[in-house]
Protein backbone atom coordinates (compact mmCIF):
# COMPACT_ATOMS: atom_id res chain seq x y z
CA UNK A 1 0.00 0.00 0.00
CA UNK A 2 1.51 3.20 -1.19
CA UNK A 3 2.20 5.93 1.96
CA UNK A 4 -0.14 8.70 2.31
CA UNK A 5 1.90 12.54 2.06
CA UNK A 6 1.80 13.74 5.72
CA UNK A 7 0.97 17.79 6.10
CA UNK A 8 2.11 19.05 9.66
CA UNK A 9 -0.17 21.90 10.36
CA UNK A 10 0.82 24.16 13.68
CA UNK A 11 -1.75 25.52 15.81
CA UNK A 12 0.07 28.16 17.98
CA UNK A 13 -3.11 28.48 20.36
CA UNK A 14 -2.66 28.29 23.91
CA UNK A 15 -5.68 30.59 25.50
CA UNK A 16 -7.50 27.17 25.45
CA UNK A 17 -5.32 26.29 28.45
CA UNK A 18 -5.20 27.85 31.71
CA UNK A 19 -1.65 28.68 31.64
CA UNK A 20 0.10 30.19 28.45
CA UNK A 21 2.88 28.14 26.87
CA UNK A 22 1.64 25.59 24.33
CA UNK A 23 2.36 28.35 21.47
CA UNK A 24 5.84 27.26 21.83
CA UNK A 25 4.41 23.68 20.78
CA UNK A 26 4.75 23.58 17.48
CA UNK A 27 8.25 25.10 17.02
CA UNK A 28 9.53 22.58 19.58
CA UNK A 29 8.35 19.92 17.58
CA UNK A 30 10.07 21.24 14.59
CA UNK A 31 13.39 21.69 16.56
CA UNK A 32 13.07 18.16 16.85
CA UNK A 33 12.55 17.68 13.36
CA UNK A 34 8.99 15.90 13.28
CA UNK A 35 9.56 16.02 9.61
CA UNK A 36 12.75 14.61 8.96
CA UNK A 37 12.23 11.83 11.39
CA UNK A 38 8.62 11.08 9.46
CA UNK A 39 10.59 11.56 5.64
CA UNK A 40 13.39 9.04 7.42
CA UNK A 41 10.00 6.18 7.93
CA UNK A 42 9.33 7.00 3.62
CA UNK A 43 6.99 9.36 4.13
CA UNK A 44 6.62 12.75 1.89
CA UNK A 45 6.27 15.25 4.18
CA UNK A 46 5.00 18.89 3.56
CA UNK A 47 5.44 21.40 6.09
CA UNK A 48 2.29 23.60 6.06
CA UNK A 49 3.72 26.06 8.92
CA UNK A 50 1.46 27.57 11.37
CA UNK A 51 -2.10 28.48 10.74
CA UNK A 52 -3.23 32.20 10.75
CA UNK A 53 -6.42 32.31 13.24
CA UNK A 54 -9.11 34.03 11.68
CA UNK A 55 -10.99 37.28 13.52
CA UNK A 56 -14.07 36.00 15.26
CA UNK A 57 -16.22 37.83 17.70
CA UNK A 58 -18.71 36.02 19.83
CA UNK A 59 -19.04 35.21 23.09
CA UNK A 60 -20.63 31.90 24.73
CA UNK A 61 -21.53 33.68 28.15
CA UNK A 62 -20.62 32.05 31.56
CA UNK A 63 -16.99 32.19 32.18
CA UNK A 64 -15.62 30.70 29.38
CA UNK A 65 -12.06 32.05 28.38
CA UNK A 66 -10.54 33.03 25.10
CA UNK A 67 -13.54 31.97 22.92
CA UNK A 68 -12.37 34.05 20.18
CA UNK A 69 -8.47 33.26 20.09
CA UNK A 70 -10.11 29.34 20.07
CA UNK A 71 -12.87 29.58 17.40
CA UNK A 72 -10.62 31.60 15.28
CA UNK A 73 -7.59 29.25 15.39
CA UNK A 74 -10.90 26.13 15.35
CA UNK A 75 -12.28 27.89 11.74
CA UNK A 76 -8.30 27.69 10.44
CA UNK A 77 -7.60 24.33 11.54
CA UNK A 78 -10.82 23.19 10.09
CA UNK A 79 -10.18 25.06 6.52
CA UNK A 80 -7.14 23.35 6.93
CA UNK A 81 -7.79 19.89 7.38
CA UNK A 82 -10.37 19.57 4.76
CA UNK A 83 -8.04 20.96 2.39
CA UNK A 84 -5.55 18.49 3.35
CA UNK A 85 -8.03 15.69 3.20
CA UNK A 86 -8.92 16.29 0.10
CA UNK A 87 -6.07 16.20 -1.03
CA UNK A 88 -5.76 12.93 -0.31
CA UNK A 89 -3.19 13.78 2.34
CA UNK A 90 -2.66 12.71 6.29
CA UNK A 91 -2.31 15.71 8.25
CA UNK A 92 -0.73 16.03 11.93
CA UNK A 93 -1.63 19.06 13.73
CA UNK A 94 0.96 20.01 15.93
CA UNK A 95 -0.41 21.87 18.92
CA UNK A 96 -1.31 23.77 20.84
CA UNK A 97 -3.60 23.19 23.56
CA UNK A 98 -6.24 21.13 23.06
CA UNK A 99 -9.19 23.47 21.94
CA UNK A 100 -7.66 22.60 18.75
CA UNK A 101 -9.76 19.53 17.85
CA UNK A 102 -12.42 21.48 17.45
CA UNK A 103 -11.48 22.41 14.34
CA UNK A 104 -9.39 19.31 13.27
CA UNK A 105 -11.79 16.58 14.75
CA UNK A 106 -14.78 18.40 13.15
CA UNK A 107 -12.55 18.47 9.53
CA UNK A 108 -12.32 15.05 9.91
CA UNK A 109 -15.80 14.42 10.92
CA UNK A 110 -16.82 16.89 7.63
CA UNK A 111 -14.57 14.71 4.94
CA UNK A 112 -16.15 11.73 6.78
CA UNK A 113 -18.98 12.78 5.76
CA UNK A 114 -18.34 13.57 2.47
CA UNK A 115 -16.99 10.25 1.87
CA UNK A 116 -20.25 8.32 3.07
CA UNK A 117 -18.28 7.20 6.21
CA UNK A 118 -17.76 8.09 9.89
CA UNK A 119 -15.41 9.25 11.74
CA UNK A 120 -14.04 7.63 15.11
CA UNK A 121 -11.52 9.62 17.40
CA UNK A 122 -9.26 8.19 19.74
CA UNK A 123 -8.48 10.25 22.77
CA UNK A 124 -5.53 9.68 24.20
CA UNK A 125 -5.52 11.94 27.63
CA UNK A 126 -6.14 12.18 31.52
CA UNK A 127 -8.98 14.00 30.81
CA UNK A 128 -12.41 13.43 28.52
CA UNK A 129 -12.12 17.15 27.58
CA UNK A 130 -15.81 16.50 27.28
CA UNK A 131 -17.22 19.54 29.32
CA UNK A 132 -19.78 22.22 28.17
CA UNK A 133 -19.65 26.05 29.38
CA UNK A 134 -22.25 25.38 31.47
CA UNK A 135 -20.50 21.97 33.19
CA UNK A 136 -17.01 23.44 33.29
CA UNK A 137 -15.63 24.94 36.59
CA UNK A 138 -12.30 26.23 35.26
CA UNK A 139 -14.31 28.35 31.83
CA UNK A 140 -10.58 26.56 29.71
CA UNK A 141 -12.22 25.52 26.75
CA UNK A 142 -9.17 22.26 26.21
CA UNK A 143 -11.45 21.37 28.33
CA UNK A 144 -14.73 21.19 26.31
CA UNK A 145 -13.33 20.40 22.81
CA UNK A 146 -14.55 16.69 23.05
CA UNK A 147 -18.35 17.72 23.69
CA UNK A 148 -18.26 20.41 21.27
CA UNK A 149 -17.51 17.92 18.56
CA UNK A 150 -20.25 15.62 19.76
CA UNK A 151 -22.59 18.30 19.19
CA UNK A 152 -23.44 19.35 22.61
CA UNK A 153 -24.69 22.66 23.12
CA UNK A 154 -23.37 26.09 23.97
CA UNK A 155 -21.12 26.54 21.42
CA UNK A 156 -22.62 28.28 19.25
CA UNK A 157 -20.78 30.04 16.86
CA UNK A 158 -17.76 28.48 17.11
CA UNK A 159 -17.31 27.30 13.62
CA UNK A 160 -19.43 29.23 10.55
CA UNK A 161 -21.44 26.47 9.29
CA UNK A 162 -22.77 23.39 10.95
CA UNK A 163 -20.63 20.18 12.16
CA UNK A 164 -20.99 16.64 11.41
CA UNK A 165 -20.87 15.62 15.35
CA UNK A 166 -18.80 12.57 15.99
CA UNK A 167 -21.31 9.76 17.65
CA UNK A 168 -20.28 9.83 21.50
CA UNK A 169 -20.45 5.52 20.95
CA UNK A 170 -17.46 5.87 18.25
CA UNK A 171 -15.08 8.57 20.93
CA UNK A 172 -13.01 6.06 22.83
CA UNK A 173 -11.46 7.99 25.70
CA UNK A 174 -8.14 5.92 26.70
CA UNK A 175 -5.91 6.97 29.60
CA UNK A 176 -8.48 9.07 31.52
CA UNK A 177 -7.42 9.72 35.36
CA UNK A 178 -9.89 13.18 36.05
CA UNK A 179 -12.99 13.75 35.45
CA UNK A 180 -15.09 16.46 36.68
CA UNK A 181 -18.46 15.32 38.00
CA UNK A 182 -21.07 17.12 35.28
CA UNK A 183 -18.75 15.86 32.70
CA UNK A 184 -18.87 12.24 34.05
CA UNK A 185 -22.44 11.96 33.92
CA UNK A 186 -22.58 13.60 30.60
CA UNK A 187 -20.37 11.10 29.40
CA UNK A 188 -22.38 8.05 30.96
CA UNK A 189 -25.28 9.67 29.64
CA UNK A 190 -24.19 9.70 25.93
CA UNK A 191 -22.60 6.52 25.49
CA UNK A 192 -19.20 7.56 25.24
CA UNK A 193 -16.48 4.85 25.12
CA UNK A 194 -14.52 5.57 28.22
CA UNK A 195 -11.31 3.59 29.14
CA UNK A 196 -9.48 4.94 32.58
CA UNK A 197 -6.41 4.07 34.20
CA UNK A 198 -7.96 1.26 36.06
CA UNK A 199 -9.63 -0.48 32.95
CA UNK A 200 -6.11 -0.03 31.61
CA UNK A 201 -4.16 -2.09 34.31
CA UNK A 202 -6.87 -4.82 34.53
CA UNK A 203 -7.08 -5.30 30.75
CA UNK A 204 -3.79 -4.18 29.35
CA UNK A 205 -3.36 -1.61 26.37
CA UNK A 206 -3.12 -4.41 24.01
CA UNK A 207 -6.59 -5.94 24.71
CA UNK A 208 -8.30 -2.15 24.77
CA UNK A 209 -6.67 -0.81 21.60
CA UNK A 210 -7.51 -3.87 19.67
CA UNK A 211 -11.62 -3.74 20.57
CA UNK A 212 -11.32 0.30 19.90
CA UNK A 213 -8.80 -0.82 16.20
CA UNK A 214 -11.90 -3.92 15.56
CA UNK A 215 -14.87 -1.21 15.89
CA UNK A 216 -13.09 1.30 13.68
CA UNK A 217 -12.36 -1.52 10.97
CA UNK A 218 -15.73 -2.87 11.51
CA UNK A 219 -17.67 0.42 10.73
CA UNK A 220 -15.12 0.95 8.02
CA UNK A 221 -14.65 4.22 9.22
CA UNK A 222 -12.07 7.00 9.61
CA UNK A 223 -9.80 7.01 13.03
CA UNK A 224 -8.69 10.16 14.36
CA UNK A 225 -6.34 10.00 17.12
CA UNK A 226 -5.74 13.10 19.59
CA UNK A 227 -2.88 12.67 21.49
CA UNK A 228 -2.75 14.48 24.74
CA UNK A 229 0.90 14.99 26.63
CA UNK A 230 -0.88 14.49 30.25
CA UNK A 231 -1.42 10.97 28.59
CA UNK A 232 1.34 10.46 29.36
CA UNK A 233 2.96 9.59 32.65
CA UNK A 234 4.80 13.04 34.57
CA UNK A 235 8.22 10.85 34.92
CA UNK A 236 8.25 10.65 31.26
CA UNK A 237 6.50 13.79 29.69
CA UNK A 238 6.92 16.84 32.23
CA UNK A 239 5.94 19.40 29.79
CA UNK A 240 2.59 20.21 29.89
CA UNK A 241 0.38 22.09 32.15
CA UNK A 242 -2.43 19.75 33.76
CA UNK A 243 -0.11 16.97 34.51
CA UNK A 244 -1.85 14.07 36.64
CA UNK A 245 -0.01 11.13 38.26
CA UNK A 246 -0.25 7.47 37.59
CA UNK A 247 -0.30 7.94 33.83
CA UNK A 248 0.80 5.78 30.75
CA UNK A 249 4.45 4.56 30.85
CA UNK A 250 6.73 4.61 28.14
CA UNK A 251 6.16 1.33 26.98
CA UNK A 252 1.95 1.68 26.88
CA UNK A 253 2.34 4.49 24.95
CA UNK A 254 4.39 3.21 22.26
CA UNK A 255 2.32 -0.14 22.06
CA UNK A 256 -0.64 2.01 21.58
CA UNK A 257 0.65 3.83 19.11
CA UNK A 258 2.73 0.19 17.39
CA UNK A 259 -0.90 -0.84 17.42
CA UNK A 260 -2.65 1.85 15.21
CA UNK A 261 0.56 1.98 13.02
CA UNK A 262 -0.05 -1.52 12.49
CA UNK A 263 -3.87 -1.42 12.17
CA UNK A 264 -3.12 1.07 9.18
CA UNK A 265 -6.71 2.91 10.23
CA UNK A 266 -5.01 6.33 10.88
CA UNK A 267 -6.20 8.90 8.84
CA UNK A 268 -5.08 12.19 11.00
CA UNK A 269 -3.50 12.67 14.28
CA UNK A 270 -3.13 15.76 16.83
CA UNK A 271 -0.06 16.05 19.08
CA UNK A 272 -1.79 18.44 21.84
CA UNK A 273 -0.83 20.29 25.01
CA UNK A 274 2.98 20.60 25.15
CA UNK A 275 4.34 23.22 27.15
CA UNK A 276 8.05 23.54 25.93
CA UNK A 277 8.46 25.94 29.01
CA UNK A 278 7.41 23.23 31.47
CA UNK A 279 9.96 21.07 29.89
CA UNK A 280 13.28 19.46 30.95
CA UNK A 281 15.60 19.59 28.47
CA UNK A 282 13.26 18.48 25.85
CA UNK A 283 12.41 15.36 27.37
CA UNK A 284 8.77 15.71 26.59
CA UNK A 285 9.21 16.89 22.95
CA UNK A 286 11.15 14.41 22.02
CA UNK A 287 8.52 11.45 23.64
CA UNK A 288 5.76 13.51 21.51
CA UNK A 289 8.53 12.89 18.34
CA UNK A 290 9.26 9.57 19.55
CA UNK A 291 5.28 8.30 19.60
CA UNK A 292 4.60 9.82 16.46
CA UNK A 293 7.46 7.58 14.95
CA UNK A 294 6.37 4.43 16.36
CA UNK A 295 2.67 5.98 15.28
CA UNK A 296 4.30 5.62 11.46
CA UNK A 297 5.77 2.61 11.23
CA UNK A 298 9.43 2.54 13.30
CA UNK A 299 10.04 -0.37 14.79
CA UNK A 300 12.25 -2.05 17.12
CA UNK A 301 12.81 -5.49 14.33
CA UNK A 302 9.66 -6.34 12.06
CA UNK A 303 7.28 -9.37 12.47
CA UNK A 304 5.84 -11.03 10.30
CA UNK A 305 2.29 -10.87 11.00
CA UNK A 306 0.99 -7.58 12.52
CA UNK A 307 0.19 -7.49 16.56
CA UNK A 308 -3.17 -5.71 15.49
N1 LIG B 1 -6.76 19.06 28.71
N2 LIG B 1 -11.43 19.00 33.33
C1 LIG B 1 -10.55 20.13 33.52
C2 LIG B 1 -11.20 21.39 32.96
O1 LIG B 1 -10.66 22.48 33.21
O2 LIG B 1 -12.23 21.29 32.32
C3 LIG B 1 -9.19 19.87 32.90
C4 LIG B 1 -9.16 19.92 31.42
C5 LIG B 1 -7.82 19.55 30.84
C6 LIG B 1 -7.82 19.74 29.37
O3 LIG B 1 -5.93 18.46 29.37
O4 LIG B 1 -6.69 19.08 27.45
MN1 LIG C 1 -6.82 17.06 26.58
MN1 LIG D 1 -5.43 16.28 29.38
MN1 LIG E 1 -20.26 1.80 15.23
Amino acid sequence: MAKRSIALIGAPVDGGAGMSGCIMGPAALRVANIGGALSDLGFAVEDWGDVTPETVSLSLGGQTHHENEVAGFARALYKNGVDAFSKGMLPIFLGGDHSLSMGTVTAAARHAAAMGKTLHVLWLDAHPDFNRPDTSHSGNMHGMSAAFFCGEPGFDGILEQPIDPVDPRHFHVFGVRSIDQKEGELLRERGVDVMDMRHIDERGVASLIRSVLEAVKRDDAMLHVSLDVDFLDPACAPGVGTTVPGGATYREAHLAMEMICDSGLMTSLDLVELNPYLDERGKSTRMLVNLTESGFGRRVFDRPTTAY
